[in-house]
């Protein structure tokens, strides 16, 4: 089992994890140089950008998924043919996002393989790890071995945030900040990618009149906008930091494993974006702020734009809370992807949850009987015993 650990949990971590510099040259690291204390300290905690290099040496899926440096399309007939996956049509947009429809990964490649292309299809968003557990095709770099959401949803059986990205050169991904304000990281199998990504706020000069983002950003339209641009050849993985606005275009036929993921370094981010989303749920129908289904409809709409309510919020915290008390005891060590968590760690965990949890107590949603009951005592009673232990 693999264990990461932070050199403190207290003292001067600087827990307001803004970036804090404006210097956002991108570093590039190797990963046998690299340690987890380093990344956690330098990247996660300053939410800045960086490349890890050599992340894939020891995946099965390089060996497999390749053949003379490019797309080894018989092998993945052979194993994924007949199984659906979603495909994105890049000329096809609607609410700055591509149309998708399902296609058996068979249909795709022939697709992938033939020489007259009509369409430019980009299959994204494949839960091939969900599909075959049991198929270790990749491995969890340990620098990102810290993934309260997907071992929330691992845990749980429900749906998880790991996908697998496959797309002929020149499919792109529009313009966008990841799902709950989270991190994600992306390591190229094979291929190469140009990815463009804004430093939070940044973002802002880009929108309309209307406050629409562009689907594409192009340099010479928006003088004076901060923004770095990256190539990834196969075998680096980025960390994309929280907030980070990106869009991504493919320079080679590339495969990517992409993970989005949330931990003690990003979840008042995650906290704020909530908080934003429901703000302007409230704004947007606030005509009808005296019936009163007013505040129950506002956490309906929330869930189906934020993905998430305050009641899931909620549960996900204790869920995590619950998990360190025991892990702390030794009862249970394992986190996400069987990684051990070291004792600083998990109370480096149990500190950002404490404090997030007050904030949340403080909100005045909590006051609105609109958790219910069992939720609000089990996160109380979970909040108490982190107290205890800090
Ligand atoms: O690789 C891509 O096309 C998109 C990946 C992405 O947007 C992400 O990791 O958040």
């Amino acid at each position: 089992m693999t264990k990461i650990e932070i050199d403190h949990f207290d003292g001067d971590l600087p827990i307001d994890n803004l970036s804090d510099s404006n210097n956002y040259d991108l570093k590039y690291l190797d990963a046998c140089d690299l340690n987890y204390a380093n990344f956690f300290e330098k990247f996660m905690l300053r939410n800045l950008p960086c490349i890890i290099r050599n992340i894939t040496s020891s995946w099965q899926c390089t060996n497999n998924w390749i053949k003379n440096e490019k797309i080894n399309i018989e092998y993945l007939i052979d194993h994924y043919g007949d199984v659906d996956a979603p495909v994105a049509d890049c000329d096809a947009i609607t609410f700055n996002a591509h149309c998708k429809i399902n296609m058996k990964v068979k249909e795709y490649m022939q697709y992938l393989q033939s020489c007259e292309r009509d369409k430019l299809l980009y299959l994204k968003d494949w839960h091939l790890r969900r599909l075959r557990p049991n198929d270790l095709f990749y491995e969890v770099p340990l620098f990102f071995g810290s993934d309260w959401l997907n071992e929330f949803a691992t845990d749980r059986g429900e749906d998880d945030f790991m996908f697998v990205y496959i797309g002929p050169t020149k499919s792109w991904t529009p313009l966008h900040a990841d799902v709950y304000n989270s991190y994600s990281w992306s390591v190229n199998v094979v291929g190469q990618k140009k990815w463009t990504l804004f430093p939070p706020g940044e973002e802002e000069k880009l929108k309309d009149s209307l406050g629409n983002l562009p689907v594409m950003f192009h340099p010479e339209k928006f003088p004076g906008v901060k923004f770095l641009e990256i190539v990834q050849d196969g075998g680096d993985a980025l960390f994309v930091p929280s907030g980070w606005h990106h869009q991504v275009v493919n320079l080679l036929d590339t495969i990517s494993i992409n993970h989005n993921w949330v931990n003690a370094c990003n979840i008042e981010n995650v906290w704020s974006s909530l908080q934003q989303c429901l703000s302007s749920v409230e704004y947007e129908i606030r005509d009808l702020k005296d019936s009163p289904e007013y505040i129950s409809q506002c956490q309906v709409i929330l869930k189906s734009l934020f993905g998430m309510d305050f009641s899931n919020f909620l549960i996900f915290l204790s869920y995590i809370g619950n998990k360190r008390i025991t892990q702390l005891r030794k009862e249970n060590s394992k986190g996400f992807n069987n990684i051990e968590l070291g004792q600083n760690h998990i109370m480096f965990d149990l500190k950002t949850l404490h404090k997030v949890m007050n904030l949340i107590q403080n909100h005045p949603i909590f006051s609105y009987n609109c958790i219910s009951p069992d939720i609000e005592s089990d996160f109380i009673k979970i909040k108490k015993s982190i107290s205890m232990i800090l």
